[in-house]
């Protein structure tokens, strides 16, 4: 069995660990958003690679949602003394990361490259692919002007009402190697319950890729990102309804139109999106249990649409 998962971080990351229980070694591929990534303190940062590789090597720090479990916070302390930039926290063991990223590309290597040599350090067996080892950065049009995603989410908090959004450079980029590979010889391909607009479209709006996954053999499954009616954290509501949507599964399924064939829902809720074969479970995803039952479930509805 061949998976593949387009995913973001934090909601995308557990259902990823589930799957990672369920199929063993590279037998499962994360295609994961670089939108979120830029440059801070002239360092690389890739905030979804990175919540990936923490949580497949059993670091990251689940409370938060981000960076590392037990982290030290000297070099903030000592930078703040200095007057630096604090808007944006770098723990010590997490900055070792991005340093050791910043270096092996200025000397050349590919985001790709990199990322599968710190997953190889830290025993993962899942293959992580960067969407592209070209810079795509997610830039929102909003009612406090044009905010790089960083800006918005972390220093503005999501405040700015957002008008839309776009893909700086996708245009350009190519899907790194082994992406469209993956998708087209994948048994199930999976879109994880990740912000749809924020972290799933980025990787869509990559040339390609869209049309890899219309084309693919296997069965596309959405996993709604809306448990009870709403979204479990971040922006995903308040976005849909500055964006003009209802704040429902039809609107998360009409977004993802022509992709996928099944959409997995929470048990409580609705979707009445014609030509979408609907299954549901309890997809709140707290504990290890939670998130392999969920992922048990996606790829049950897959097997089904086989
Ligand atoms: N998210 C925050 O809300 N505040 C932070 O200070 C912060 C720092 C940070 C450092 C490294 C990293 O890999 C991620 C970090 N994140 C932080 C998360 C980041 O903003 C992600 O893009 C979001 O979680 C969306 O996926
Ligand atoms: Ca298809």
């Amino acid at each position: 069995k061949r998976v593949v998962v387009l995913t973001g971080g934090v909601g995308g990351a557990k259902l990823v660990l589930g799957l990672s229980r369920l199929i063993a070694g590279d037998g499962l591929t994360a295609i994961v958003n670089t939108g979120d990534d830029f440059r801070h303190l002239g360092l690389h940062i890739s905030p979804d690679i990175d919540t990936l590789l923490y949580t497949l090597s059993g670091k990251a720090n689940g409370a938060q949602g981000w960076g590392r479990e037990g982290e030290s916070w000297g070099f903030m302390a000592a930078l703040r003394e200095l007057g630096g930039d604090d808007w944006f926290q770098l723990g010590d063991g997490d900055l070792a990361l991005h340093v050791a990223r910043t270096h092996a590309l200025a000397q050349g290597q590919t985001l790709s490259q990199i990322s599968a040599r710190f997953a190889d350090q830290w025993g993962i067996a899942t293959r992580i692919l960067p969407m592209s080892d070209q810079t795509v950065a997610t830039i929102l049009a909003t009612d406090q002007g044009r905010l790089e995603f960083q800006r918005y989410f972390v220093e503005q908090r999501c405040a700015p009402a957002v008008r839309h959004i776009m893909f700086e450079g996708a245009a350009h980029a190519v899907p790194a190697p082994g992406v469209i590979e993956a998708i087209q010889s994948a048994d199930a391909v999976l879109l994880a319950p990740s912000n749809p607009f924020l972290s799933i479209d980025p990787l869509l709006a990559v040339p390609g890729m869209r049309s890899a996954i219309e084309q693919a053999k296997a069965p596309v499954i959405a996993v709604s990102p809306l448990v009870g009616g709403t979204a479990v954290k971040g922006p995903t509501a308040k976005l849909m309804q500055e964006l003009g949507m209802a704040v429902d599964n039809d609107s998360i399924a009409r977004h993802y139109a022509g992709l996928i064939d099944g959409i997995l829902i929470d048990s409580g809720d609705r979707c009445e999106a014609p030509d979408i074969v609907v299954g549901r479970c309890a997809t709140l995803m707290t504990t290890l249990d939670d998130k392999i039952r969920v992922a048990q479930a996606a790829l049950d509805l897959a097997i089904a649409l086989r």
